[in-house]
């Protein structure tokens, strides 16, 4: 890496910004980098030699690729000043004439500081408006150059530094992150051939099939433009409206109406490129690929009743989610597989691989594990990192190439357009996240904020005046694959795009009966919100075409009946090679088996068996878990043996339904005080009704039975996840609650309505 590096003239300077902690030299607080004395050098001749004062940069560097350090602020004891550094004597009072006097207009130290305040905002994203960012790495398994020259892939082992964001679609920038909605999964890979961003989604698939339709899409779903309501929710007319009308968007709805669209934590749902892309080797052979991120703990999700609660009770779930797995080091790690696949191959596909609405089923095209991302670091600043990063699908480098995916082209062309706005003008490549390791040499200039100083007289090319430079790299620089291109112009579609309805049915039936459930249940309450009638009946009868359990169980669900199917596109609709994919299932990726990072509450009160939950805490910590202490207020907590325990949450502000699984312990006194509070009661049947682990350890089966909870499943048999355990052998319930825990859900528990 290191001789590509400089081979490259890469400023390895910036990776190493990347390295752990302790392994770059951070300049001592306070301190400030003393500008190397002139080297007799000239800033106006094109040799970078200068006879004039400034700092000479070295030949080829790009001033504005330097590491992170260079824009980071730390205060520490340091003096308030203004944005001219000059020190601030007083920050609480402006200047006057007279005490009870005016405000002076020569107080520039108030007016600098209104002013910069009063354009502290920038425009949020249209669409993925929320989003949560993280700093990581990706970690090739192996060389890959016989199929790319892509500098991620170049190395068993090789690591290229990522900035992830992850987002919600729908909603504003304050809005809640547990919403019904697809998830952003967007991976800028900072590679020393340039900036490769992988802007991808949670589902591997998308609502339309062509870029002309995206502001229709987006107008749609967001809040309705008459009243702005409702905020990051597709339960409205407009959407169901657009969507019924669009058929295209049907194998969509049901990956969105199914729990993927409410994930447990951005650490365990998927990503996937979506479109097909190119790989292209040094020979210039290409072929198709798919890109699919897997979490290794796992895909998990919520329950809508849970995502509904969480939202109101901590709307930042996710991103605080995100953010203490990091500072805790159980660091979010994710494999990338690589579906990859020839042309050949793909034209004998009943589907088209153009068409963003289909996938590659895994059982036509295995997905190859190629390396993994590992999340290791939060950002230190959210505006000037998470915020201000701009992502962009143009953003490739050689080895990787677009498809004609007529959704991708519009897409390559939108992203650094918003940009523009949002961020300000041109210049926002040059924006600390966004710069690339890679050098900057080009003769684009000026422009709002630009932040390199571009030396010397020559600002274009051919140049005598500057020996040609910069210069183009021929063969060694970005080489598009040159793909056969002929057709008379034309607005239309390609013959395949109008089949909608064999994946939307492929995936229904993949799910498992539960799953089949709460996509039934999603539709229910996602057109029970729609007012207009013909809307709801219109939407049935599309799903008319995929299932006939479907359409009769959305139908029932809102007291109608199934509608005749909508009349597909195509008369006869090609045969599907796939008809069922395990793949497909959420619970297919059910983790490494551990129960690493689940947030368990252990619910203690004044006269709790104290050497239980000790032994508990110190358990469930080994198994990599995370417990807390969960009383009726936060504070000390008095045990049977007459110790202290601290409770870090309350019943109150940390309601039950935040944590993965509970434990009441044992003592009679405790569990007097918590079945006198409706709090843990309501704690109780929510975990229940979730279908979470509960251990209830001997007295606190009490509390199990003042909350209602039926001790056997609806077919009689025993609950797995309702441990109602004796008091006095810890280790044993200890094991068994760490085993059911595991299992994330007993979803055999579940009724529809919820039997508590
Ligand atoms: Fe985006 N999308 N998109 N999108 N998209 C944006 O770019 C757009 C699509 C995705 O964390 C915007 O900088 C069009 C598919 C993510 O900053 C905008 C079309 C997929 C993010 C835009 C699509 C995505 C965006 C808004 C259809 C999954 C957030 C702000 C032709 C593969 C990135 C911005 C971040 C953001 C346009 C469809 C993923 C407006 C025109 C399909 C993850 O440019």
């Amino acid at each position: 890496t290191q001789q590509v590096a400089e081979a490259m003239r890469v400023n390895t300077a910036k990776a190493g910004e990347y390295a752990k902690a302790g392994s770059v030299p951070v300049p001592p607080e306070g301190a400030h980098v003393d500008i190397d004395p002139i080297v007799g050098a000239s800033t106006l001749t094109e040799l970078n030699v200068n006879d004039k004062a400034g700092a000479p940069a070295a030949i080829g560097e790009n001033p504005t690729v330097d590491p992170l350090d260079r824009v980071r602020v730390d205060s520490a004891g340091r003096v308030l000043t203004t944005n001219q550094g000059v020190a601030i004597g007083d920050n609480q009072n402006s200047l006057k004439a007279g005490l009870r006097g005016p405000a002076l207009l020569k107080d520039f130290i108030l007016r600098e500081k209104i002013t910069h305040f009063d354009h502290e905002r920038i425009p949020e994203r249209i669409v993925h408006a929320r989003g949560s960012g993280a700093h990581g790495y990706f970690e090739s398994y192996e060389d890959l150059r016989d199929i790319t020259v892509a500098a991620p892939f170049q190395g068993r082992g090789k690591r290229t530094p990522v900035f992830v964001r992850f987002s919600t679609v729908a909603g504003e920038r304050g809005s809640k992150d547990t919403a019904r909605d697809v998830r952003g999964f967007a991976v800028k890979f900072y590679t020393e051939q340039g900036n490769w961003d992988l802007v991808g989604n949670n589902i591997p698939v998308f609502f339309i099939q062509d870029a002309m339709k995206f502001p229709d899409l987006v107008h749609a779903v967001k809040p309705e433009p008459h009243h702005q309501m409702p905020q990051a929710a597709s339960a409205h007319d407009t959407f169901w409206d657009f969507v019924s009308l669009m058929p295209e968007s049907t194998h969509m709805l049901l990956w969105q109406m199914s729990d993927r669209a409410i994930p447990r934590s951005y650490r365990t749902m998927q990503g996937f490129g979506v479109h097909t892309f190119r790989l292209v080797n040094a020979k210039g052979q290409a072929v198709f690929v798919k890109f699919h991120w897997t979490p290794v703990l796992g895909t998990h999700s919520l329950v809508w009743d849970e995502a509904v609660k969480i939202s109101g009770a901590d709307p930042d779930y996710h991103r605080r989610d995100l953010w203490e797995a990091i500072e805790a080091g159980h660091y979010p790690e994710y494999e990338l597989g690589l579906q990859i696949f020839t042309e050949e191959q793909a034209e004998g596909f009943s589907f088209d691989i153009l068409d963003a609405t289909k996938i590659v089923p895994e059982e036509l095209v295995p997905v190859r594990p190629v390396g993994r991302m590992v999340l290791d670091r939060n950002p230190d600043n959210f505006f000037a990192e998470t915020e201000q990063v701009a992502f962009c699908t143009a953003h490739v480098i050689p080895g990787i190439d677009f498809t004609n995916d007529p959704l991708l082209a519009g897409r390559i062309h939108s992203y650094v357009d918003t940009q523009l706005t949002r961020l300000g003008g041109p210049n926002f490549h040059e924006i600390p996240i966004n710069a690339p390791i890679a050098p900057v040499h080009n003769n684009q200039r000026d422009g709002f904020h630009r932040q390199a100083i571009n030396r010397g007289r020559v600002s274009y090319e051919p140049n005598s005046l500057a020996g040609g430079c910069p210069f183009q790299a021929g063969g060694a620089g970005f080489v598009g694959f040159p793909e056969v291109v002929q057709g008379n112009e034309v607005r239309g579609k390609p013959e395949k795009f109008a089949e909608h309805y064999n994946q939307a049915r492929l995936f229904f039936e993949s799910q498992t009966p539960i799953e089949k459930a709460h996509i039934v249940a999603a539709f229910r309450f996602e057109l029970s919100k729609v007012t207009v009638p013909a809307i709801r009946e219109r939407t049935v009868s599309m799903l008319a075409n995929v299932s006939d359990e479907l359409a009769a169980g959305v139908a029932a669900g809102l007291g109608m009946d199934v509608p005749a199917p909508m009349p597909p596109v195509l008369a006869k609709a090609p045969k599907p090679e796939v008809e069922s994919s395990d793949a497909l299932s959420l619970l297919a990726r059910p983790g490494d088996g551990s129960i690493r990072t689940r947030q368990i509450a252990i619910v203690v009160a004044d006269g709790v068996d104290g050497a239980a939950v000790t032994a508990l805490q110190s358990g469930l910590l080994e198994e990599g878990a995370v417990p807390r202490l969960v009383g009726p207020r936060i504070g000390p907590v008095r045990t049977t043996d007459g110790g202290v325990l601290d409770a870090d949450a309350s019943l109150e502000n940390e309601p039950a339904f935040l944590f993965d699984a509970m434990v009441l312990p044992d003592g009679a006194a405790a569990v007097d005080v918590l079945a006198a509070n409706g709090r843990t009661l309501e704690g109780i049947k929510d975990q229940y009704r979730h279908c979470k682990t509960l251990l209830a350890l001997g007295e606190s089966r009490r509390l199990v039975a003042a909350a209602g909870l039926p001790t056997e499943l609806p077919d009689g048999s025993p609950d797995p996840g309702l441990l109602l355990m004796d008091g006095g052998d810890v280790d044993a319930a200890l094991a068994a609650f760490v085993e059911a825990v595991a299992m994330h859900r007993h979803w055999d528990r579940e009724t529809d309505p919820p039997r508590v």
